[in-house]
């Protein structure tokens, strides 16, 4: 058995020099590996922001200013986690040969980074997969995204930190080192003078220089990165051709995630029979034409999707801190919206005092001066700043007390 790994098994992989390309070396594999490290801390720490407005803490409250920041956040989510795809690939073209290196495991010690490696690399890959899966509206598989998309995020950071404490020596010193040296094989040597008629070497015998990888590192990230950024900068919607949402190309102005159908809001459910109800001290219940008689206010806000798109609209419509004074509410309570949508997830939200008070946070029945359109929300949808977009809730028809 020993004897067995003593030698390299006689096929391609394995021979010794199987892989010829002068472009790798420990310098290149750090300076990826910092650009990656870099793009999984955002995306790490952006990703935990959204969850904790999702699902708050006690003792985290959640300021509702400026009202941009969960359109800055998630943007920032999204879009650290595309340029991490490209990053990746070339982090692990950058090591592949090691895949092969010969005996596979030396030591204990060796075994155990080897798998936490395994661990990174499986748990990223499925990450961003399934990440970039979820953000063009596929949704294949039967597992709760969000909370394996949560508990493996953990796994990720876990074994990078590992990975990074155990490489760190490595690291400093390729990044302190001379410039890799072109590896000159026979046959393959640079010539010291240009020849004519003969193409140009261009650094490496290979016919790619290692300055050359970094701009096609680079235009990699960059042109992921610019196809996709337009769904939420509009500036940059013209190019943003692989965007899964487009802004301005929508209804409204604004993407629709759930259509009232796939809801299963009727006209019926909104026709003369539907009434506002709120819980309170003065339980209220308002119809549409008494909702319209209500003072209404203009306030422009984004609606900031989980899924990286976002747009900034002009809502009209009631302040909900006047409705919950008109009920008799409490300032500082907790409140639920209620929509007519029954099942699925995004049916309720609730509303911290915080926001509830806010006087940029409406009930909104007009979107860029335009009724609500049914699949937007008709007749009123809460709009809040700072807020995720799955909390933004449609087709509300209760409001209660929580605490
Ligand atoms: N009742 C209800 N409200 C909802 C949803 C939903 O599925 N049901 N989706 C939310 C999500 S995920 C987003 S991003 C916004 C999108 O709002 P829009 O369809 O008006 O653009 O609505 C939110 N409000
Ligand atoms: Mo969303």
């Amino acid at each position: 058995m020993v004897g067995l790994l003593d030698k390299p098994p006689p096929i391609l992989p394995f021979k010794p020099g199987a892989f010829s390309s002068t472009l790798r070396s420990d310098k290149v594999t750090s300076k990826i590996g910092i650009a990656l490290a870099a793009c999984v801390a955002i995306c790490f720490i952006t990703g935990l922001w959204s969850h904790y407005q999702q699902h708050p803490l006690d003792w985290l409250t959640i300021p509702t200013a400026p009202v941009w920041g969960y359109r800055l956040s998630q943007g920032l989510h999204v879009a650290t986690g595309i340029a991490a795809i490209p990053l990746l690939l070339l982090k692990l073209w950058s090591v592949y040969p090691r895949l092969f290196e010969w005996p596979p495991v030396k030591s204990a010690a060796h075994g155990l980074e080897r798998l936490f490696i395994a661990v990174l690399v499986a748990s990223m890959i499925f990450q961003l997969a399934t990440g970039l899966i979820n953000i063009s509206q596929w949704y294949p598989w039967t597992f709760p995204f969000t909370q394996t998309h949560f508990a493996i995020s953990f796994v990720i950071v876990g074994a990078l930190f590992i990975h990074l404490a155990v490489k760190a020596p490595k690291i400093v010193a390729a990044l302190k080192g001379p410039k890799p040296r072109v590896v000159a094989e026979p046959g393959n040597e640079v010539p010291a003078e240009p020849v004519e008629g003969q193409p140009q070497p261009v650094g490496s015998g290979e016919g790619i220089s290692r300055r050359n990888l970094f701009i096609v590192a680079g235009a990699s990230v960059g042109a992921v990165t610019i196809t996709t950024v337009g769904q939420t900068v509009t500036a940059l919607e013209p190019v943003a051709a692989f965007a899964p949402r487009v802004p301005t190309l929508s209804p409204q102005g604004l993407p629709v995630n759930k259509t009232a159908a796939s809801a299963k809001v009727t006209p019926a459910l909104v026709g003369g029979d539907y009434r506002l109800d709120i819980d309170g001290p003065t339980p209220l219940s308002l119809s549409i034409d008494d909702l319209q008689a209500m003072p209404q206010t203009d306030v422009e806000l984004p609606i900031a999707c989980v899924e990286g798109w976002s747009a900034s609209a002009m809502w009209t419509g009631i302040r909900l801190a006047d409705l919950l004074d008109a009920a008799g509410i409490d300032p500082s309570s907790t409140i639920q919206v209620v929509s007519l949508e029954t099942g699925g997830n995004y049916g309720t939200s609730i509303v911290a005092a915080n926001f509830a008070r806010d006087p940029l946070t409406v009930m909104a029945m007009r979107i860029g001066g335009e009724e609500l359109s049914l699949d937007h929300g008709y007749p009123i949808r809460l709009v809040a700043p700072n807020r995720p977009g799955v909390l933004q809730t449609k087709w509300i028809h209760r409001i209660e007390v929580m605490a």
